[in-house]
């Protein structure tokens, strides 16, 4: 890394939505060495891998250490003698396409850099690009007779072997998952998207010329992106106050989902009207919690609120009942590796904050949940009601907020 060049960042922030703006942070950039082009980069864990064309002194192949985004560490590079034009990683170990005639495809260790294996393929032609099938890769090269797409079995990583071949392109670019970053490049080469610590997006981006990274940071929510999609999703379940009607005010977690109105962020809906957080006394499974929260789980979900209570105390179960049901779903959730957030009861008219069977639940779920509380009782005066129970879009969009304040971004 040479030749610290911060860059005037405010302009270019300027260029993005209001919300996703304020969230920003550059951590890092900086000119990479020489003047090769980078032609592709992934990320496993800590590490990125950056290919680059031929040419000059600088390697074609390098790992960073990016742990501390703000000072990126070369750990490991390799002299290749052709460009690296395109990498995969499959369990823990790296595949490099590469224009080097003895050796268009790598194996390499991604922690030490050490090389396992280098497959020839016949003649000289680039390989241009890989892509990885299970524990299989395809090979892409150049066209210029013969064939130029690869099937290669690689279930022993130190003997990748050919297994059929034929004539035809097969890997096309990839189309970038969002546009929204790209403004802070220019001339983007490659862009790689990752989720960082609980909530946050890295964002490397390398330019064309000057040979540039950059690293970005971005708040997006406040829990981790726990099965490693690199989408936080989060699961909003409930009764008839999260389901919202057609054609009645949106529900919060609708509003939610505008609010933090990022494409790293999604929401999926698991309600029912008059489902409740124990066991139905009145409806079938598809109107209990335990139900909701399995198919959030099966849909892989990062995190979930959980929003009943009304119905639990119409069907007549005690404050005490209510929050130890919402203590066994939490160990469900916990179980699958899921964050577990739970929304306070909401009151009833004709005087909803001063419902005393509600403030009772509200006050267990208080002393049980800190810090994983949304507060969707206290203010909600009656003028958000549009019925005894349910809320105008107003009072709907308050719940968002309240929603917001405790899953959203902290900037
Ligand atoms: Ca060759
Ligand atoms: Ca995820």
């Amino acid at each position: 890394m040479v030749n610290n060049s911060i860059r005037v960042v405010a302009t270019c922030l300027a260029l993005l939505a209001p919300n996703v703006e304020a969230r920003v942070d550059v951590a890092f950039d900086q000119r990479l060495p020489g003047k090769k082009q980078v032609q592709c980069a992934d990320t496993l864990g800590d590490l990125v891998f950056i290919g680059r064309t031929r040419g000059g002194s600088s390697a074609e192949l390098t790992a960073l250490d990016i742990s501390d985004p703000s000072a990126p560490r070369t750990v490991w590079e390799h002299e290749l003698r052709g460009s690296a034009n395109g990498l995969t990683i499959v369990d823990e170990t790296l595949y490099v396409a590469t224009g080097a005639n003895r050796a268009e495809l790598l194996v390499i260790e991604p922690r030490d850099g050490a090389i396992l294996a280098a497959l020839d393929l016949p003649g000289p032609r680039d390989a241009t690009g890989i892509a990885s099938l299970g524990r299989g890769l395809l090979l892409q090269r150049n066209t210029g007779g013969g064939d130029d797409a690869f099937l290669i079995d690689i279930r022993d990583r130190g003997a990748p072997a050919v297994v059929t071949s034929w004539n035809g392109r097969v890997l096309e670019e990839t189309p970038e998952a969002t546009a929204l970053p790209d403004h802070f490049v220019p001339n983007l080469a490659v862009r790689v998207d990752r989720p960082w610590s609980p909530g946050t997006m890295l964002h490397l981006l390398f330019a064309r010329q000057p040979v540039e990274l950059e690293i970005l940071r971005r708040d997006v929510v406040r829990f981790p992106d726990n099965d490693g999609d690199g989408v936080f999703r989060l699961g909003c379940l409930g009764d008839s106050n999260t389901f919202g009607y057609p054609g009645l005010p949106r529900s919060w977690c609708v509003q939610l989902r505008d609010i933090i109105d990022d494409p790293f962020f999604e929401v999926l809906l698991i309600a029912a009207p008059g489902a409740t957080a124990n066991p139905q006394t009145i409806f079938d499974e598809r109107f209990d919690a335990a139900h909701h929260l399995e198919s959030a789980i099966e849909s892989g979900v990062d995190a979930v609120l959980l929003a009943y209570g009304t119905n639990d105390l119409q069907q007549g179960y005690s404050p005490e009942e209510i929050a130890r049901a919402y203590r066994e779903h939490r160990a469900v959730a916990e179980a699958a590796g899921i964050d577990f957030y739970v929304a306070s009861t909401p009151g009833r008219l004709p005087d909803p904050t001063a419902d005393s069977m509600v403030v009772a639940v509200n006050e267990i779920l208080a002393a049980t949940f800190p810090e994983r509380l949304v507060d969707f009782f206290s203010g909600f005066v009656p003028e958000l009601y549009r019925d005894r129970l349910h809320f105008t879009e107003r009072g709907q969009a308050l719940r968002a907020e309240r929603a917001h304040e405790v899953l959203g971004p902290r900037r």
